[in-house]
């Protein structure tokens, strides 16, 4: 039953932060389940990404958000103005940094804009996996001289350290208010979007240079298949890339690669979905796709959605 008595709190979380500082991984282990797509890569997440944690007493929404970069294009445009919407109605801002690399500009754009900001601004340093712990001081001072946090908390998302502590403080924060989603839910992004973007997710992972950028996922079509013994779905889709050379790369040699994507989207999918799954990959060229509003809202960045 959804819950709404006085003892309940409920509220909306944004992440945000340089790309590659770890919000998503910080997404998906505080849901326990991947519903953001994760890679080594800067600007993996694209758009949005919504996950719903769901305790006892209190459900946090939190907003996973692009990371925060110098637009180059029109989907640059599209990410940056994402993660800049998401700060409007929140009740936590989430600013995550790298405890491995320097306070750069971004970092400063970022504390600029919240400078007017009426929201808690917490400062998450993350990865401290990889720092010594006496470092930790700099790192803090180097943040805290420039704004003004609510509350400082080095976290490892990757390996879990200091997340607990996190969720009571953010908890902490939260107004009375009534439990949003059911609690089995996750995430309030369809399924579809999901299977898009754990194929785009392989296809960061198996290639290097522009191709990560440059790549979009449509899914053509899901049906379930009614005349096998086992329960199957069949899934088709294509991945879109801006160059005849770039179509290439995503196939591989004798189709190896676009093998290799098939194979370990497919895993992951079977797992969101609970059931087999029969995918089919196709590659398509769409020059300079990034740039052209109409391809934008083909492949789902859909402005009037923010
Ligand atoms: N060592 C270490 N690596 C981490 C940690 N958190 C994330 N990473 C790694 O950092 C990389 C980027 O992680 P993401 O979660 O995709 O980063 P992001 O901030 O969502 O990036 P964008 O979507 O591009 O903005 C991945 O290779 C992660 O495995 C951490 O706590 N420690
Ligand atoms: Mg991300």
């Amino acid at each position: 039953m959804l819950q709404n008595n006085e003892n309940y709190k409920s509220g909306f979380i944004s992440i945000i932060g340089r790309p590659n500082v770890g919000k998503s991984t910080f997404l998906n282990r505080v849901i326990g389940q991947k519903i953001a797509i994760m890679s080594d890569k800067p600007q993996t997440t694209r758009n949005k990404v919504q996950g719903v944690l769901t305790l006892e007493n209190s459900q946090m929404i939190f907003i996973d958000t692009p990371g925060i970069h110098t637009p180059k294009h029109k989907l640059g445009d599209f990410m940056l103005k994402v993660a800049k919407n998401t700060l409007r109605e929140v009740d936590v801002i989430m600013f995550m940094v790298n405890a491995v690399e320097p306070r750069g500009k971004i970092d400063e754009y970022i504390m600029e804009m919240l400078e007017n900001n009426e929201t808690p601004v917490f400062l998450v340093i993350n990865k401290i996996d990889q720092v010594h712990p006496e470092k930790l001081v700099d790192i803090i001072e180097s943040y805290t001289k420039k704004y003004n946090f609510a509350e400082i908390l080095p976290i490892s998302a990757l390996q879990g350290n200091n997340i607990e502590k996190l969720l009571e403080t953010i908890q902490s924060y939260l107004p009375q208010g009534p439990q949003y989603y059911p609690a089995d839910q996750v995430t309030d992004h369809p399924e579809r979007f999901i299977i898009s973007e754990l194929i785009r997710e392989k296809v960061l992972h198996l290639t290097r240079e522009e191709i990560p950028h440059s790549i979009a996922v449509v899914i053509d079509k899901i049906k379930k298949e009614e005349d096998t013994e086992k329960d199957m779905i069949r899934v088709s889709a294509t991945i879109v890339v801006e160059r005849d050379s770039q179509k290439g790369i995503v196939i591989g040699k004798k189709g190896a690669l676009l093998k290799e994507v098939g194979t370990r989207a497919r895993k992951d999918i079977e797992m969101l979905l609970g059931t087999n799954v029969y995918l089919e990959l196709w590659v398509k060229v769409q020059k300079d796709w990034r740039n052209k509003s109409a391809h934008l809202k083909d492949y789902g960045f859909r402005d009037d959605e923010y």
